[in-house]
C-alpha cells in the first residue's frame, strides 16, 4: 500500500532532499514550506505523488488544518518535522529578540503544535515521527544558546512523546546531525554566502542527501524496531575540550 509522508521545510535542504527520496522510493509527499515559487518547482519536478502546502510553521492554526486533509493524502504514516532554523551565533543580549523569537517557534512551538495536531492520524496509521534535532542539543558551543536550547527541546521531546505513545506501534526517532552543508549557514549568517563557504571550505561537509538517505533507512526498518536518537557527523567534524579560565 502507498505511504505517505507530510514534511516541514520541504522547500530546502534536508527536507527537499527527504521529497525526493521518499517520492522516488514510491511514497506520497505532503511537502510544506514558505516559500510558494520552490514548493510549486518541487511538485512539478515529483509529480502527482507531491502535494505542495504552503504553510508558516509560526502560524499555529494554520498547522491544525493539516489534520483535516482527505484520503487518501490524509492517511499520514510519517510526519518528518524537518523545518528549523538558527539565529545569528553570538550572545542573546547583543542578538535582536524577533530572531530568537522565530528560531523558538519555529523549532519548538511550530513542531509541537504541528505534532499534536496529526497524533491521532499517526495513531491510527500506527505511523513514526522523525524530527530533525542536532549535534548541538549534547554539545554546547559558544553562540548557540538558542539554538541549542531548541535543539535540545526536540531530543527530549521525542524520548519522551515514545513515553507517551506507548502501547500505540508509533514510533518516534530524533535525528541528531553535525555539519551538512544546506542553506542552514546563509540563513544563520543572515544570507552571507561567503561565510556559509568559509565554514564548509576543505572539510568534506555532510550532505543533505546523506541525511535523507538516513531518514529513508530509519523510516522503513522493521515496524518493530525504533531508533531512539541517532547522531551523525562529518569524519572531519570532532569535539574540543573545555574552555577553562584561570585566574592570573
Ligand atoms: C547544526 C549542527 O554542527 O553545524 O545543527 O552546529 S552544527
Amino acid at each position: 500500500m502507498t505511504k505517505t509522508i507530510l514534511i516541514t521545510g520541504a522547500t530546502a535542504g534536508i527536507g527537499e532532499a527527504s521529497a525526493r527520496r521518499f517520492a522516488s522510493g514510491g511514497w506520497r509527499v505532503i511537502a510544506t514550506g514558505r516559500r510558494a515559487d520552490r514548493l510549486r518547482a518541487l511538485a512539478d519536478e515529483l509529480g502527482d505523488c507531491c502535494l505542495p502546502l504552503e504553510i508558516d510553521m509560526r502560524v499555529v492554526e494554520a498547522l491544525g488544518t493539516l489534520a483535516e486533509l482527505s484520503a487518501p493524502w490524509g492517511e499520514i504514516d510519517l510526519l518528518l518535522n524537518n523545518a528549523g532554523l538558527a539565529p545569528p551565533m553570538g550572545s542573546i543580549s547583543d542578538t535582536d529578540w524577533g530572531l530568537l523569537e522565530t528560531a523558538i517557534d519555529t523549532n519548538v512551538t511550530g513542531l509541537v503544535a504541528l505534532t499534536r495536531a496529526l497524533l491521532p492520524r499517526l495513531i491510527e496509521s500506527k505511523g513514526a515521527i522523525i524530527n530533525l534535532s542536532s549535534v548541538a542539543a549534547t554539545y554546547p558551543y559558544r553562540g548557540g544558546a538558542v539554538y541549542a536550547g531548541t535543539k535540545a527541546f526536540v531530543r527530549q521531546f521525542s524520548l519522551d512523546l515514545r513515553c507517551d505513545l506507548a502501547g500505540t506501534g508509533v514510533r518516534v526517532t530524533s535525528i541528531e546531525p553535525g555539519m551538512v552543508e544546506t542553506e542552514f549557514t546563509i540563513v544563520r549568517t543572515g544570507g552571507d554566502k561567503a561565510a556559509s563557504d568559509a565554514l564548509y571550505s576543505n572539510m568534506d561537509p555532510m550532505t543533505s542527501v546523506d541525511i535523507a538517505e538516513t531518514i529513508w533507512w530509519v523510516a522503513n526498518l522493521p515496524a518493530h524496531v525504533n531508533i531512539n536518537t541517532l547522531e551523525l557527523m562529518p569524519t572531519s567534524q570532532s569535539f574540543a575540550g573545555f574552555a577553562v579560565e584561570r585566574k592570573t
